[in-house]
């Protein structure tokens, strides 16, 4: 049988992270890029990775998606916001009943997906892995995380889910990966949006004071918000899990901070916006967050 060759949608942290765990367990992958992206000229891209102290080379496949197809395996790692017109870039390629895991943060593009692709196989993932990427193609993995990855009603991991096990990696199936995506959503509605706005490292929403106050306001509404769509096990003790997630990336600036800093499009469309859209369906308010979604609409939405 041919081996599997996944193609990773996304050639950030995440995704070169991933293709050099891939490269390294010997399994066949190359990174996806855009028609025009300079690099193309070349058929593969070295990337250094430091992970526990150590630099490994590796030598990763580059292709558009004309020059990928057919693709049966899909992890895409791109930014929620980029993540449909992306796969709406490569639906010309993909094989028909393609597997796509979507390893995005936040919640409501995964419906998007499903309805506009039917014919696919679609999977989530959320990850804890931690990883920047530096000067050049040069990717740190700051420390080594979780990757749950399931599909609705999937009781049993499928074959392909093997080679996520192989890499060095620790990578699980879950049965309920909504849940999952749930309080990683939760959780990054806690956090994110709320560092982008006062453009501070997680850490200072562990300080005493009006920053851990509305923290603490945060997550009573998303709770509330995660039980009544009926994801009350994802919240149960909310509150204490950011805190948790808050003192181990102390020192971090959270995505939605970077993404402002460096001046590009935000998540919050699909955490605080998706959270507040949830709520309005569901008939609850939910001052505190409505409020930090106004307070960043024009900062993270620029007009035009
Ligand atoms: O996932 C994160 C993010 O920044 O997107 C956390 C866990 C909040 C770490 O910064």
């Amino acid at each position: 049988m041919r081996s599997r060759h996944w193609h990773i949608l996304g050639a950030g942290s995440m995704g070169s992270l991933f293709a050099c765990l891939f490269d390294k367990a010997g399994i066949r992958c190359s990174l996806l890029l855009r028609d025009g992206d300079p690099t193309l000229t070349q058929t593969t891209r070295r990337i250094q990775l430091q992970a526990d102290g150590l630099t490994s080379e590796h030598s990763v496949r580059v292709a558009s998606g004309a020059h990928a197809a057919p693709i049966d395996y899909l992890l895409v790692c791109t930014k929620a916001y980029d993540l449909v017109d992306g796969l709406a870039g490569l639906q010309p390629w993909l094989a028909p009943n393609a597997v796509v895991v979507l390893l995005a943060n936040g919640l409501g593009y995964q419906q998007t997906v499903a309805a506009r692709w039917p014919q696919l196989a679609v999977f989530s993932g959320s990850t804890t892995e931690g990883a920047f990427r530096e000067a050049g193609q040069r990717v740190l993995r700051a420390g080594r995380g979780t990757t749950w990855v399931g599909g609705r009603g999937v009781q049993k991991a499928p074959d392909w889910f093997s080679d996520w096990q192989a890499i060095d990696a620790r990578c699980g199936w879950r049965q309920d990966i909504d849940a999952v995506l749930w309080r990683k959503f939760a959780i990054n509605c806690a956090i994110n949006p709320l560092t982008a706005l006062h453009r501070c490292r997680n850490g200072a929403l562990a300080e005493p004071g009006a920053l851990a106050d509305e923290v603490r306001a945060l997550c009573l509404e998303i709770a509330v918000i995660g039980q009544a769509a009926g994801q009350g096990e994802a919240v149960v003790g909310l509150y204490e899990s950011v805190m948790e997630v808050v003192a181990v990336t102390a020192n971090n600036r959270s995505s939605m901070l970077q993404d402002v800093l460096a001046k590009r499009p935000t998540e919050i469309g699909f955490l605080t916006a998706f959270l507040v859209d949830t709520a309005d369906a569901l008939g609850i308010d939910v001052p505190h967050n409505k409020a930090l979604l106004c307070a960043l609409q024009p900062a993270t939405h620029p007009v035009g």
